[in-house]
């Protein structure tokens, strides 16, 4: 939904987020929170847009380098996790990050960098409260080919303590304790959204009051408001998966996309494809436009692909603000609570009414069961 008015008023995402802390001083601190990730997006935007030029695309150290995901770094990842991370450092609200490029969540040690920590000697300043997670280039494998890519973050309000334990071994009674405070829910978001580094850079929000959408006017290096309270229609035309995985499908996924590619579903019309293997540019059109994403489970991934803490329940808050749905299958993505920092999840997100019909193909089959 545009608005050629506010295109031209020059509304931007700082005097936007100034307003906000006016009118809503308990959570005055999100500004700078937000401040520093506006900052760092900037940053990558930059630095994807002069990957070619710069020689930072490929692999981090020409290769072998791999993440706690066992997969290969690229550079740009690497300097995108530590732009982010020491952007959010400097708002001097941070308490906890957890990043898809780190083992495990890092706090801020005595000296004031970033450190794994154990309860015992985590160093809580004054003020910090804040836990940030974030995927700092999420598809950073398409950048070599000019195929947009996004950051992806979510801000939770400090537990009464965070804490990392050594997934794989045994927890002890306080680690599960700790662990249940740090690893919390969609529900627990206060803010998430994305930056879209493609044929614009858009900054996308929610605060837990709707969806704003801002354009990087690169002219003055502001982002300004051009996408006003984002709403997705009920339905649309669009699905977005991948269909290479079609033959590993579970039944009701089959069945389903199988109905709206014939025009045998609900609306009775044949949708189209459109999948870029991006999940921030594949939400974002979704999010616009309309229709279904996904990247359920099937019989070779069962929780399919996609992290839980950092790009499904933020992606996921952003999505049910906007009027949608994101779901599992069975489940609602922002009821969950992760059991570790890098647990995957099914994934079915988008407008309400093609959500809610893929459901019931899920709701069916687990029927049979
Ligand atoms: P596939 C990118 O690697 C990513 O994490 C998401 O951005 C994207 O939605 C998904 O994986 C694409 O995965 O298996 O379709 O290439």
């Amino acid at each position: 939904k545009f608005s050629e008015e506010c295109s031209y008023t020059g509304i931007t995402l700082t005097r936007y987020m100034i307003e906000f802390a006016r009118a809503n001083p308990e959570l005055a601190e999100l500004e700078s929170i937000l401040a520093s990730i506006q900052t760092a997006c900037k940053t990558i935007s930059t630095l994807v847009r002069r990957s070619s030029m710069t020689g930072l695309v490929g692999l981090q150290g020409g290769g072998g380098s791999v993440n706690v995901q066992g997969e290969e770094q690229k550079k740009l990842d690497v300097i995108t996790n530590d732009v982010l991370k020491n952007a959010l450092k400097f708002s001097g609200k941070m308490a906890t990050l957890a990043s898809e490029e780190e083992d495990a969540p890092v706090a801020l040690d005595e000296d004031d960098n970033y450190d794994a920590y154990r309860p015992k000697d985590i160093v809580i300043e004054e003020g910090n409260k804040y836990i940030a997670v974030f995927d700092p280039l999420d598809g950073s494998s398409n950048v070599d080919a000019g195929i947009p890519t996004g950051t992806i973050f979510g801000i939770f309000d400090e537990g009464d303590q965070t804490c990392v334990v050594d997934e794989g071994l045994p927890l002890t009674a306080a680690e599960q304790e700790c662990l249940a405070s740090t690893l919390r829910p969609g529900n627990a978001l206060i803010a998430s959204g994305y930056c879209l580094y493609s044929s614009a850079t858009h900054f996308v929000f929610t605060l837990g009051a709707g969806v704003q959408g801002f354009t990087l006017d690169e002219s003055n290096g502001e982002f300004v408001l051009t996408h006003p309270d984002i709403m997705l229609p009920p339905r649309g035309k669009i699905y977005s998966l991948n269909e290479g995985n079609r033959w590993a499908w579970d039944n009701a996924l089959r069945d389903y996309v199988t109905a709206i590619q014939k025009g045998e579903g609900e609306s009775g019309v044949a949708y189209t494809s459109r999948y870029i293997g991006s999940m921030v540019g594949d939400v974002h059109r979704t999010l616009l436009y309309g229709g279904i994403f996904a990247y359920a489970g099937d019989k070779k991934n069962v929780n399919g692909k996609l992290r839980l803490l950092y790009e499904a329940a933020p992606m996921s808050f952003l999505v049910e603000q906007a009027g949608g749905k994101a779901v599992t299958g069975l489940h609602r993505i922002m009821d969950i609570v992760p059991s570790g920092v890098h647990q995957r999840v099914p994934v079915i997100m988008g407008s309400p009414d093609d959500v809610a019909e893929c459901q019931k193909y899920y709701t069916a089959e687990s029927a049979k069961d």
